[in-house]
């Protein structure tokens, strides 16, 4: 296949298509982070150095910090045609042990300096430099080859490692390329994390693929937000909790309102951002927030276009080479574009993951016999063919700061803390957090219950710091159906 990124290659080989001499892309900010940037030139250099020591990997774990190394190490891996892991830094210690025993990497990425867990002193580590210089090997991974694998998680059990082809890299960052009039000279600013899709995919290697610049706030501020906007960057990226922050925060700081009145395009997914959000900040900016829809699984589906209609609530049409349908419980496809008929979404398309690592039973129940992907997503077509998700099948999934978050795995590590005897977790409605983790436990000892701060550390240590229960309930006893299971809906009706 041609290269992931033709702006970092040169040669023979090097695709056209980029629009910019290679002269002007080698001195072009590539990736910014706080005080530290590289060109393309250095980036080239960095992560060619990074390719060079890593051919014949099968397959590396990155240190997944907001950092410049995190970048480098992900663009080197992809350059040597060996696929990444991205970890979050803050995962616990369940959850790193499972993933780093799950997907087996070689050796694992990190920053000079990075103190890493127990969990990973089995693996060699590469401390990443971003001052090397070394050119790459010859890309010779093809398309189908693995690029990415992503930790998400289901409603029950640990994450699964949804395996990401590099085909689907291209084919996503190609169509939202066409979507949003994307080009070179884009500058993207967000403060997303980088070990899932959201931040790694669209917001570094997206204004990579492009020849573009990005500039990481390490962590989301909306004053970093309006500094950047305000000093070049053309494009922002966030989750619904960060375009909460911000439509809060506009009334108090005209800055910030100049900044989002002044940018190109303000992107907002992974979660759906409430209508009153998006007019709190089209009133405020006279600019409006596009909504695109992804999922780790499929990378994007569906997005308002640059040039279509920004309707709040609704994420937009398929992107080109996607196929999208919604179908009823039993699988018949609607056939209506009314604005009412629900049915789940199903997706096929170049960007589709391949499987769940190890996991065939899961990865042959997520697609029909034709090769449809059910997203568990539910949703309407509006007459143009604008779709509007109005919920989603699984109510053990909890999106909360745009994080997928299983209830099954926060009861499993609830119940093995000694003062939980039965436990319970739901989401609930959450103005900044969309859905917050609601945890109902039944404590071993009525008399000497569990605080709450101990219970959200316990879900922080074992699994991550997003996962930890936001609120804690207590009950004499869980209610059961007559087969024993926790009816959650009657958790919910009780609130
Ligand atoms: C608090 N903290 C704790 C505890 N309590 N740490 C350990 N134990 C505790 N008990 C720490 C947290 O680690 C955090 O530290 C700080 O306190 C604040 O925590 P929290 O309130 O949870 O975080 P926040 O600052 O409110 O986070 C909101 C956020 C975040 C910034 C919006 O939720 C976020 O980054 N979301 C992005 C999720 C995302 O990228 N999803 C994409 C997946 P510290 O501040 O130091 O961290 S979906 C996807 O990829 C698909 C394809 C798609 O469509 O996009
Ligand atoms: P994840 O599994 O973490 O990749 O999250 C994917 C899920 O996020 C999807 O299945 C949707 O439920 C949700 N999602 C992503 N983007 C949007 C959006 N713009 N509006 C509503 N839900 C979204």
């Amino acid at each position: 296949m041609s290269s992931l990124f033709p702006a970092l290659v040169d040669g023979p080989g090097k695709p056209s298509g980029t629009g910019v001499p290679p002269d002007e892309v080698r001195g072009r900010v590539a990736l910014r982070f706080g005080e530290r940037s590289l060109t393309y030139g250095a980036l080239a250099g960095a992560a060619g150095a990074v390719a060079a020591r890593l051919s014949g990997a099968g397959r590396v774990a990155v240190w997944a910090t907001p950092e410049l190394e995190t970048a480098v190490a992900v663009t080197g891996a992809l350059l040597a045609g060996v696929a990444a892991v991205p970890l979050n830094p803050k995962s616990g210690g369940k959850e790193l042990a499972h993933i780093v025993s799950d997907s087996a990497p070689d050796l694992v990425l990190a920053a000079p300096g990075d103190e890493l867990p127990s969990a990973l002193d089995h693996l060699e580590r590469l401390d990443v430099d971003v001052g090397g210089s070394a050119p790459p090997p010859p890309e010779r991974a093809g398309d189908g080859d693995p690029a990415l694998i992503v930790y998400t998680s289901g409603t029950t059990g640990p994450p699964k490692g949804a395996v990401v082809p590099r085909r689907a890299l291209a084919a996503t960052l190609d169509a939202l390329a066409d979507a949003w009039q994307w080009t070179d000279r884009d500058v993207l600013v967000h403060g997303l994390p980088l070990f899932h899709v959201h931040g790694l995919v669209l917001g570094t290697l997206g204004p990579l693929r492009r020849a573009g610049s990005v500039r990481h706030l390490g962590r989301f501020s909306t004053e970093g937000v309006a500094r950047e906007l305000n000093d070049g960057a053309t494009m922002l990226f966030g989750v619904p909790t960060m375009y909460h922050r911000i439509a809060e925060a506009l009334p108090g700081d005209p800055e910030l309102a100049r900044a989002l009145g002044g940018a190109r395009l303000l992107v907002s997914g992974s979660a759906a951002l409430p209508v009153h959000d998006h007019e709190r900040i089209a009133a405020a900016t006279g600019r409006r927030v596009i909504e695109r829809y992804g999922m780790t699984e499929t990378l994007m589906n569906t997005s308002v276009r640059a040039d279509g209609e920004a309707r709040a609530g609704t994420v937009g049409v398929p992107l080109p080479g996607v196929e999208l349908r919604l179908v009823e419980e039993d699988g018949t496809p609607i056939t209506e574009y009314d604005g009412e008929s629900v049915g789940e979404i199903q997706v096929r398309g170049p960007n589709l993951f391949t499987e769940y690592l190890h996991r065939p039973d899961a990865t042959a129940a997520a697609f029909t016999a034709d090769g449809w992907f059910r997203t568990g997503d539910m949703a309407v077509r509006e007459p143009d063919g604008y779709v509007r998700i109005v919920g989603r099948k699984a109510t053990d999934l909890i999106k909360s700061g745009g994080y997928k978050i299983g209830a099954g795995e926060i009861e499993n590590a609830l119940l093995e803390h000694p003062g939980v005897r039965e436990a319970a977790v739901t989401g609930e409605p959450d103005a900044d957090l969309g859905e917050r983790i609601v945890a109902w436990i039944v404590p071993s000892d009525p008399q000497a219950p569990p605080s709450d701060a101990e219970l959200a550390d316990h879900v922080a240590r074992r699994l991550a710091p997003h996962k930890r229960p936001r609120v804690v309930r207590h009950l004499d006893v869980l209610p059961r159906n007559e087969m024993g299971k926790i009816m959650k809906r009657a958790l919910v009706a009780d609130a």
